[in-house]
């Protein structure tokens, strides 16, 4: 038995050997997966609670089952965490996952075939922006701003954000919604120019700050709730909750959301994981949840510049939150995301290939790599244990033909998380 939670699970030992080994996975070797983080014990605790045996289709005081007097508590408790964490009018806490919130979002505010305005997938954006292999392109019409041409003089970076783009491609098309946020762009994204810019051609705005959401709640990025009539986003990346999604919104919207979110997408919610949202919404008012913040864009700083100093180029020349996205063609031409990502599982570290803007690569092979500092930092790691990431991360790739080296790397990544074991009270 390798950690407290599975240990209720006494007479499955196939699934308690998966789990152990998940365990060990998680803390022996390197998170840098820019979606993921570690929860507390008490975000797990309450995921695994007695409240996933109840069904609770509705809402507060307007549920279709009896019994819900306590589920309406937690429920209620979990959103007005949420609107206070937020400063918001209204708060919607089942939506299972992001990619739900969102279309819960679209099905609520457009009609089929309305036009949205987003960001493109090859260019940072999400699935649910209105890529062509998602569903939300199939019902809406979604056209697709970009981000500027890269431009290497740190003085003027480019590959950021195109409000010229955002802008004419407004005016074109005549969006009913305008969709701000990605899933992968290393730059604070401003909500106050895309307000200008849906309130000149009379669209909606919904900021989709899956990635943010955290960042924002610490006070490291500015709050998009002043601005845009609705906000998404994920519980479980830089806000570090369990997995789902939840939505923001100005009360005018509160009844359409709620109904798109339920019975519009979703039956029963996940009252358990609501009641890990209410917890993890609790820590992330703490004030040590900005110090958490703060520290994440600084060592995601501090391990980019390691990373250019390796050799590697970053996306946009920066970043400003907790991602790096790389560039892989400057330190080796002929390395590809995908090669990249198999040889440092192997090195015991874990990232996701990605595609850059104007990738000649296909989004299987990519030409760029994504890392993050969410999970590691909850860790415990700071600026410099970041930089001495980067130099392993290098030296796996520049020797991937070697095991030698790549198992050398590996002993130093378990020494490293040995150091920095989020639920090093836990492990036996
Ligand atoms: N957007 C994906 C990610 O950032 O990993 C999840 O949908």
């Amino acid at each position: 038995m390798s950690s407290p939670f599975d240990a209720f699970i006494t007479n499955d030992d196939e699934l308690v050997d998966l789990l152990a080994r998940e365990w060990a996975r998680q803390t022996r070797t390197l998170q840098l997966i820019a979606s993921e983080n570690f929860t507390s014990p008490a975000v797990m605790a309450a995921t695994g609670s007695i409240l996933t045996n109840k069904y609770s289709e509705g809402y507060p005081g307007r549920r279709y089952y009896g019994g819900n007097s306590i589920v309406d508590e937690i429920e209620d408790l979990a959103r007005r965490r949420l609107t206070g964490l937020f400063g918001a009018e209204h708060a919607n806490v089942q939506s299972h996952s992001g990619a739900n919130a969102n279309v819960a979002v679209y099905q609520a505010l457009l009609e089929p075939g309305d036009t949205v305005l987003a960001m493109r997938l090859d260019q940072g954006g999400h699935l649910t922006h209105g890529s062509p292999a998602s569903m939300t392109s199939k019902i809406w019409k979604f056209v697709a701003y970009g981000v500027t041409p890269r431009n290497d003089d740190p003085a003027t970076p480019g590959e950021l954000i195109d409000f010229d783009h955002v802008r004419s491609m407004a005016l074109e098309h005549r969006p009913k919604l305008i969709v701000a946020g990605a899933t992968a762009y290393a730059r604070r994204i401003d909500p106050a120019p895309f307000r200008e810019i849906a309130d000149e051609v009379g669209a909606l705005l919904m900021f989709d700050s899956a990635h943010v959401a955290g960042l924002i709640a610490g006070g490291s990025h500015p709050n998009p709730v002043p601005y845009a009539d609705v906000v998404t986003f994920t519980t479980h990346k830089t806000l570090r909750g369990p997995r789902g999604g939840a939505i923001l919104c100005r009360d005018e919207h509160a009844k359409a959301i709620d109904m798109a979110v339920f019975p519009g997408q979703q039956g029963g919610p996940l009252e358990h994981v609501i009641a890990a949202k209410a917890v993890a919404f609790r820590e992330a008012a703490h004030p040590s949840f900005s110090q958490y913040t703060d520290q994440v864009v600084a060592n995601a700083q501090a391990f980019g510049a390691a990373l250019a100093g390796e050799g590697f180029r970053m996306v946009s020349g920066g970043t400003q939150n907790h991602m790096v996205l790389v560039d892989l063609r400057e330190f080796d031409a002929q390395l590809t995301g995908k090669v990249a990502q198999e040889v440092l599982d192997r090195a015991g570290i874990t990232t996701n290939r990605n595609t850059i803007p104007d990738d000649p690569r296909s989004p299987f092979v990519t030409s760029g790599l994504r890392v993050g500092t969410a999970a590691e930092t909850t860790a415990g790691l700071q600026e410099g244990d970041f930089a001495a990431v980067a130099a392993l991360m290098a030296r796996a790739l520049r020797g991937r033909d070697d095991d030698t080296v790549i198992e050398g790397v590996r002993g130093d990544v378990a020494e490293l998380c040995a150091a920095f074991n989020p639920y090093a009270n836990f492990t036996k």
